[in-house]
């Protein structure tokens, strides 16, 4: 029986339970945020992203509404702050505009799309899909002369389009090209501090597929027809009428011995989430896109296969077959987890975060003349 003074004797002991239970779901939160990740950018954007921006909304509140831990740097209000404009918001897709500091405590730098900010901007930034081929659609007042202009765009070339009066407009480009001003990719690879036990997640299946974008012209589903015919492949995806909302993504992913990541088109250094996911959730990612150098650019070699290495599917089939029967042959492509982490980054927050960085540390002058043959060739 509790007698009230037994619980008013647990009350103190309570408090600091809960106390304790809060600072360390804000340690986690803050120390380990959950890798974001856009899938399947132009067509789901809706539903992937929902989730994202949820999700950082919450963290960042919880950061934010908190700061009796010292663990958050109080703003230095003498610092000059670095604005940067979004113009157009990517996608329409509203994000949490104190990710900079939460995530990366860039408190210096401050991420705004109203347009009221455009005289006191450093920065401006365009979301190439955004401007919809129609300059007329971007500030049509004299630009501050101190002020750059940046072209944002994940799209491939094959999937962005090519108009007239892209050169000689903007500044700088911000683009998952390594060779861009600011590059940005889907994801990346740390080190990780101590060599880590890595434990394969339970696998059920043995090669699978999400796809919400199908075409029948798409070189990937040319290769995946073929490789069908001598191996299972488990298909999900609104392309095989079986919606995948994100967080079913990381299940059915993880249970799956082999991923094909293949990008909708093959271009330079245009290496997606499809990739970068998969790695993550501790499944061999089977990549079709660019030529395996230059996906050594970015992963170890041997922590994805690549269709290039076939002359055929078939024998692709007949290899995954093999790494299927022999456990050891299949956990060479995983021996890079213990030593690497993968990294996904938050469309578009955290690009814009690198862009307001690139802002305050470069201040060099710069015009770019030829985005066109940059880009299109
Ligand atoms: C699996 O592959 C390894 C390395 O090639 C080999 O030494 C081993 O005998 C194979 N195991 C089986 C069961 O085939
Ligand atoms: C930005 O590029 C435009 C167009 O080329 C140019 O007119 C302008 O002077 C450049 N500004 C800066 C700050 O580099
Ligand atoms: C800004 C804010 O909401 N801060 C809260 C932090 O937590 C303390 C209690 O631990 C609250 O009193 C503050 O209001």
């Amino acid at each position: 029986m509790t007698t009230p003074s037994s619980q008013s004797k647990f009350r103190p002991i309570l408090v600091t339970v809960l106390l304790l239970g809060g600072f360390m779901t804000f340690l986690f939160m803050y120390i380990k945020p959950s890798p974001q990740w856009l899938y399947e950018p132009v067509k789901s954007v809706v539903c992937s992203d929902q989730f994202t921006s949820t999700t950082e909304q919450v963290t960042s509140k919880s950061i934010q509404s908190n700061t009796t831990n010292g663990q958050v740097t109080p703003a230095k209000s003498d610092e000059k702050k670095t604005i940067l404009l979004v113009w157009l918001v990517p996608f329409g897709q509203q994000n949490d505009l104190n990710f900079c500091k939460s995530r990366f405590n860039m408190d210096y730098c401050i991420i705004t799309t109203d347009k009221n900010m455009y005289s006191k901007a450093d920065g401006l930034l365009f979301h190439h899909r955004d401007i919809r081929g129609d300059l007329s659609n971007l500030p049509q007042t004299q630009r501050p002369p101190y002020q750059k202009w940046i072209w944002f765009n994940m799209e491939s070339p094959t999937h962005s389009g090519n108009f007239a009066g892209l050169d000689n407009f903007f500044n700088l480009t911000l683009n998952y090209h390594r060779d861009a001003d600011i590059p940005a990719r889907y994801g990346y690879l740390v080190k990780t501090q101590n060599e880590k036990k890595f434990e394969l997640p339970s696998k059920s299946k043995l090669v699978c597929w999400i796809v919400s974008n199908y075409n029948p012209n798409h070189a990937r589903t040319k290769y995946y027809n073929e490789l069908r015919q001598h191996i299972e492949v488990s298909t999900f995806g609104r392309g095989f009428g079986r919606y995948v909302s994100d967080g079913d993504y990381a299940n059915i992913v993880s249970g799956c011995k082999f991923y094909l990541s293949f990008e909708n088109s093959i271009h330079k250094d245009y290496i997606t989430e499809k990739m970068y996911r998969p790695l993550s959730l501790g499944t061999v990612p089977v990549v079709l896109g660019t030529s395996r150098q230059n996906y050594e650019d970015f992963v170890p070699g041997d922590s994805f296969i690549h269709t290039n290495d076939f002359k055929s599917p078939k024998e692709l089939a007949d290899y995954l077959h093999v790494l299927d029967k022999n456990d050891t042959l299949y956990m060479r492509y995983l021996d890079w987890k213990k030593l690497y982490e993968v990294k996904g980054t938050a469309f578009w927050i955290e690009h814009a975060c690198r862009a307001c960085e690139y802002l305050r540390t470069d201040n060099e002058y710069k015009a770019f003349r030829s985005l066109r043959s940059w880009y299109w060739g």
